[in-house]
């Protein structure tokens, strides 16, 4: 795949301690070549690129200067740690990040032992940091622990409770903070302003010279001239640096500093390296630093399906239904266009979640509040106090973070907020951090909350405009990640009643009760059980909440054999929801529900995926027709 001979020093890097005795010019090499790699592998399969780019010299240099595994580096949302992932034993499987079976996207525990903390969902680090830093206490541990966050990641309010706790417990852990001014799409972090501001100033950059003139020779005398030295630093910094917040939490400030520069970064940690409490180090750097594309179009190169290598140009194949995703903000511009009450809000996701096509056109109506997603669901609920119609759209993976916003401020006061849930159900690659397979559950069991899911692009639409125009309270529609159907998507909107399923086969022998994407698998299973004799009738329920209990009722009366299918985990999902019904009717039909197992599922193709756990047409097919000659147990998403 790649060609190795150009490399000369990437191929003998197996470990970090294979780095330590680097030199200023063998570390710009390896930077150099670690880029090289990653254009190479990533242009070919895809995955996360910009984040990792920016973030190179950073990685050597942490990896150099402390003693890793024995000292902790904890990656932040783990999107940028390929770098990392490459010098520490995994540079021959990079080829396989997050196809089914190879490396994960993210960060790990069970892939290395330097992954030390599990990530995929931002703001985490400096908290699961501070708790090592706590327990490396508790058990008279001497090591270093790091943790690295990116400043969109510092817009999550997470971050800030674990520097205040930081500040007070006053463990020894060094934050990096790496600072590239984005998030995935432009960060909407106003401290960057704050940042700005101070750098600017004439007074900064003075005493800064003049500060790390004298850090610089520190080393040379002797611990008196250090104890004068560092009560000047404080003292000057207390009055204009960029630090003066993190200073204010407890945090000692070091920077900026320029994240490219690899003996400067290499220089600052052996500093700090010999400093206990808690240290702030900030970084600047580009994302996509080293490849021209990716320096340009930052959101883009975020995180991409195969790129040609030369032009940086997406080589996706042309055509093709278009995304839920997209329907859903062309959707919504039209709903806009005609209600000005409505405003769309994001948690730093305009691209992903298609609001971005509300931006422009409605800037006034557009709020990105930043990695946020429980800021954001309160931000809703003020809003619809006040008579603004708020779709918040989050995806379903995201939106766990909320979970008592959603309860506490939304659903208790029975406001109307509408919850857009992309990514619902299983997403492919990026695996079980961001697979949205929790959303049926913690949706269905909060009182007066309404939860849809269309079974195509069509019924996508109809359900945002039929969710803005109900008015009893917190309504949510969740749908899938990738390609809609290809049906048409009608001018007209419809509103469908609430709680209304809609029967598409009649049939003779079982009942098939679906929900969203498994709507279109199940009807495909209905053609191929028609062929080996089986009739069902086949219903796309709409509503997980408040289920259409008269079609339970119908469908109780005429079949033995009842089936449900949901692309969600089964504890108190939608099958839960049927049994809860028929349970409390006394029904004793025989139920087989199909949907994800009590596992977290590992990443791999939508498809691959549906195939393992026998939720394609093919496995409800097979699942259904042993149902019917009375064996439930077949498949392994299936719990009976
Ligand atoms: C809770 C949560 N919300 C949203 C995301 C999606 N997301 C992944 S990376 C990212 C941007 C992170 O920006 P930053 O921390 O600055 O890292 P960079 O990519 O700039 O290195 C976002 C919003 C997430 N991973 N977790």
């Amino acid at each position: 795949m790649t060609e190795q001979s150009k490399y000369q020093l990437l191929f003998d890097v197996n470990d970090p301690k294979d780095i330590r005795d680097f030199n200023t010019k063998q570390l710009k090499q390896l930077s150099h070549e670690i880029r090289e790699y990653m254009i190479d592998v990533i242009s070919q399969i895809g995955g996360h690129f910009g984040g990792g780019l920016g973030a190179v010299e950073l990685t050597l240099a942490l990896h150099k200067v402390f003693n890793t595994p024995e000292d902790k580096i904890v990656w932040d949302t783990g999107h940028q740690a390929y770098p990392h992932k490459i010098i520490t034993g995994r540079r021959d499987k990079l080829n396989t990040i997050r196809q089914l079976n190879g490396l994960s996207g993210f960060l790990k525990r069970t892939e290395s032992q330097y992954d030390v903390f599990g990530a995929g969902h931002a703001s985490t680090s400096i908290s699961a940091a501070l708790g090592i830093a706590a327990a490396n206490d508790l058990q008279k541990n001497k090591q270093k622990v790091i943790a690295v966050i990116g400043d969109g990641a510092m817009t999550g309010g997470m971050a800030y409770e674990a520097m205040n706790n930081s500040g007070l417990l006053k463990k020894d852990l060094v934050v990096v903070l790496n600072d590239n001014r984005m998030s995935i799409s432009p960060n909407v972090w106003q401290i960057s302003n704050y940042f700005n501001e101070i750098i600017a100033h004439p007074d900064y950059n003075k005493f800064k010279g003049a500060i790390w003139d004298l850090t610089g020779k520190l080393d040379q005398f002797g611990d008196r001239l250090r104890t004068v030295a560092s009560r000047l630093e404080s003292g000057v910094k207390a009055v204009v640096t960029p630090g003066m917040l993190f200073e204010a939490l407890g945090f000692r400030y070091f920077g900026p500093i320029n994240g490219h520069n690899v003996s400067k970064l290499v220089k600052l940690f052996e500093y700090i390296k010999g400093l206990n409490g808690p240290i702030l180090v900030h970084v600047v750097t580009q994302k996509g630093k080293g490849y021209k594309p990716a320096e340009e179009d930052k959101p883009k190169f975020h995180g991409l399906s195969p790129f040609d290598k030369l032009t940086g140009k997406v080589l996706k194949k042309a055509g093709g239904p278009p995304s839920y995703t997209s329907v859903f903000g062309n959707t919504l511009v039209k709903l806009m266009e005609r209600d000005d009450k409505i405003v769309g809000i994001t948690a730093a996701m305009p691209d992903g979640t298609g609001l971005s096509k509300i931006m422009d056109k409605f800037p006034d109506r557009y709020f990105d509040v930043g990695i946020a997603e429980e800021h954001g669901v309160t931000f809703a609920a003020g809003l619809a106090t006040q008579g603004i119609v708020p779709v918040v759209a989050i995806y379903s993976t995201f939106l766990q973070r909320a979970i008592d916003q959603i309860i506490h401020d939304v659903a208790l006061q029975k406001l109307h907020v509408v919850f857009a849930l992309d990514r619902a159900g299983l997403v492919g690659a990026d695996g079980p951090t961001h697979h949205g397979t929790f959303d049926l559950t913690y949706l269905r069991m909060i009182p007066g909350m309404v939860v849809m899911a269309p079974k195509d692009e069509n019924e996508l639409k109809d359900m945002l405009y039929t969710a803005i125009k109900y008015e009893g309270g917190p309504i949510a529609l969740r749908y899938p990640r990738g390609s809609a159907i290809g049906v048409e998507i009608k001018e007209e909107f419809e509103a469908i009643p609430i709680g209304k399923a809609e029967l598409l086969h009649e049939g003779e022998h079982v009942a098939l009760l679906a929900v969203g994407k498994m709507v279109e698998y199940a009807q495909r299973a209905v053609n191929n059980l028609h062929s080996l004799g089986i009739s069902c009738e086949l219903y796309n329920m709409r509503f997980i909440k408040p289920l259409d209990t008269a079609v339970i009722d119908k469908v109780a009366s005429k079949f033995d054999k009842i089936v449900t299918l949901e692309e969600s985990v089964l504890a108190g999902g939608f099958g839960s929801g049927v049994l809860e019904y028929m349970n409390y009717k006394n029904y004793k039909n025989d139920v087989l529900r199909i949907g994800l197992p009590d596992q977290f599922v590992e990443h791999g193709t939508q498809a691959e995926l549906h195939k393992l756990l026998g939720m394609d047409a093919d496995g409800i097919t097979k699942q259904v027709e042993a149902f019917v000659h009375g064996n439930k147990k077949v498949a392994p998403g299936v719990v009976a």
